[in-house]
């Protein structure tokens, strides 16, 4: 097979099908958004929809049919994929069949449309967009101590100091320190289980020989915190005037910071200064997809524009030694400012949850299933930027994990070649030590032989088992679910849940004892 190709500019690209679509390639929108080949029958649209700004595009959430952001592609019956990829943002695909239909949102783009074997077409496609948005990682990716998926945001200066020196001699480039030292989302002071500041513990790190991490949420602000409540004019609203909403979290709506106010370009500015003034050198900052919300703006720009507009700011700011990671972030808006991405939702300590996966049809919740199966469909992104996958699991403890699942996960972070753990050394015992540090001591070249199938050395691993996605429920599940959705809905609801989560995180790691 050899590549045919042609690049247009339009702004509604139609292309009529030579042959039946068999497969439908859908590109969500921002990294946690689902990324998967589906066979060409409508998805159900997930729940709750509460979570829609927060999971994925929320203008084109209750589009059912085969769709996508920035490109979509078809498998045709001799197996040879037909692309149609546009250059620009803003940008959209979908299966009309016997159609592959683009938009813009606003204006033209250039497309691409290519047909020809998936890997060569996928690889023209990247190297077309890297001379577009800013070719090839320019660093290589650090391994990655990242505190989220053992302490959650129950960490505290102390437990924090206990996990850096426990490690000893590691293998590890940076801590991160994640979600938790903050007083609120939105407030970037340290909170009062970091009475030192943080300064004191980028120090720590650097004299235990890493790098110091910490993870921010820069554009979003929750509705209790201060920034909200002093600077309500910061912030994205509809043409109605009222504040859009980017999604639900830590027990509170959440709010989308304007990037293109010239107040808040300032205040980023000397946010990234900031942070970069108390020592830490990489960044996770997370939430991004809410600097590309719909919304009326003070710089009257297209959304995607906007947001790389803040991307700019804070860059620049930040400085180009900083290691940057983009999370939760819309993935073609954030090529070319950021080191790594994020390239699939949250794993967790479980594989698949049957409520989340079935009863509310989410791919994006947290989970190690949702993780692999999105991250697979995007690691051709891997020659324009580091690609992170999301942390491994080398504990037993904690985690309900399969040896085979943990195992799946930790072949996708070689794929990647991007290794992360959240595991606590005082939670692993001699073995699943020595299996960690060979993991972050090993160096290997993988080598791709089939859709989800990868050599690494020696072995041949399959992905296809994280890959399908479920059922939609029949019967009576059907109603469990219609259930669940409404109740999922109410902020009371999602309040509880959170408070729980917290409780139960409290009472494994209190914080007098730690502090
Ligand atoms: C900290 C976490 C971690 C994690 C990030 C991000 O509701 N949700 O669907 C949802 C998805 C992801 C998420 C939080 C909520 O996690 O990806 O690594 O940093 O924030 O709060």
């Amino acid at each position: 097979m050899s590549l045919e190709y042609l690049i247009i500019k339009s702004h509604h690209p139609t292309l009529k099908l030579p042959q039946p679509a068999h497969r439908y390639l859908q590109h969500g929108w921002q990294s946690w958004s689902l990324a998967a080949w589906t066979d060409c029958s409508p998805l159900s649209v997930p729940q709750p929809a509460i979570l829609h700004p927060l999971q994925t595009d929320p203008l084109y959430a209750n589009e059912s049919r085969p769709h996508g952001s920035w490109f979509g592609a078809v498998e045709l019956a001799n197996g040879e994929i037909l692309l149609l990829g546009a250059l620009g943002l803003g940008t959209h695909v979908r299966l009309n069949d016997p159609y592959l239909e683009g938009w813009a949102e606003s204006g033209f783009s250039e497309w691409i449309i290519a047909r020809g074997a998936e890997g060569e077409v996928f690889d023209f496609y990247a190297q077309e967009l890297g001379r577009r948005f800013g070719a090839a990682p320019k660093k290589p990716a650090p391994r990655v101590w990242c505190s989220w998926y053992s302490f959650y945001n129950a960490i505290t200066e102390k437990n924090l100091a206990e996990v850096f020196t426990n490690w000893g001699d590691f293998p590890f480039d940076v801590f991160q320190i994640d979600d938790g030292w903050q007083e609120r989302v939105g407030d970037w002071q340290p909170n009062d289980r970091f009475p030192s500041g943080m300064a004191v513990l980028a120090e720590k790190i650097r004299q235990t020989g890493r790098k110091a991490g910490l993870w921010l949420a820069p554009l979003i602000a929750v509705k209790s915190s201060r920034l909200f409540r002093q600077h309500a004019d910061w912030f994205v609203r509809d043409e109605h005037h009222r504040f859009i909403s980017a999604g639900f979290n830590w027990g509170e709506p959440l709010f989308a910071l304007d990037t293109t106010h010239p107040e808040v370009q300032t205040w980023l500015s000397r946010l990234m200064r900031q942070v970069r003034e108390w020592g830490y050198e990489y960044l996770k900052l997370d939430f991004l997809y809410a600097g590309a919300l719909p919304g009326r703006r003070y710089g009257d720009m297209p959304r995607e524009e906007a947001y790389r507009e803040g991307l700019r700011v804070m860059r620049q700011a930040m400085g180009d030694d900083a290691f940057f990671l983009a999370c939760g972030a819309p993935i073609f808006p954030s090529l070319g400012l950021c080191d790594a991405l994020r390239i699939g939702p949250d794993v967790s300590g479980e594989w698949e949850s049957f409520r989340d996966a079935v009863l509310l049809y989410n791919p994006a919740i947290p989970g190690v299933k949702n993780a692999i199966r999105t991250s697979i469909h995007r690691l051709w992104l891997k020659t324009l930027v580091q690609i992170d996958p999301d942390v491994v699991y080398f504990s037993r403890r904690g985690n309900s994990l399969r040896m085979e699942e943990k195992a799946l996960l930790q072949h996708l972070a070689r794929v990647c070649e991007f290794r992360a753990t959240s595991d606590l050394p005082q939670r692993l015992d001699d073995e699943e030590k020595q299996a960690l540090r060979a993991f972050l001591e090993e160096q290997i070249v993988p080598r791709q032989l089939g859709r989800a199938i990868y050599q690494l050395g020696d072995e041949v691993i399959d992905f296809s088992p994280a890959i399908g996605l479920p059922a939609p429920p029949r019967g009576g599940k059907a109603v469990q679910a219609k259930i669940l959705s409404w109740l999922a809905n109410h902020t009371w609801a999602l309040r509880l849940l959170y408070w729980q989560n917290q409780r139960a995180l409290m009472m494994q790691y209190p914080p007098t004892s730690s502090r």
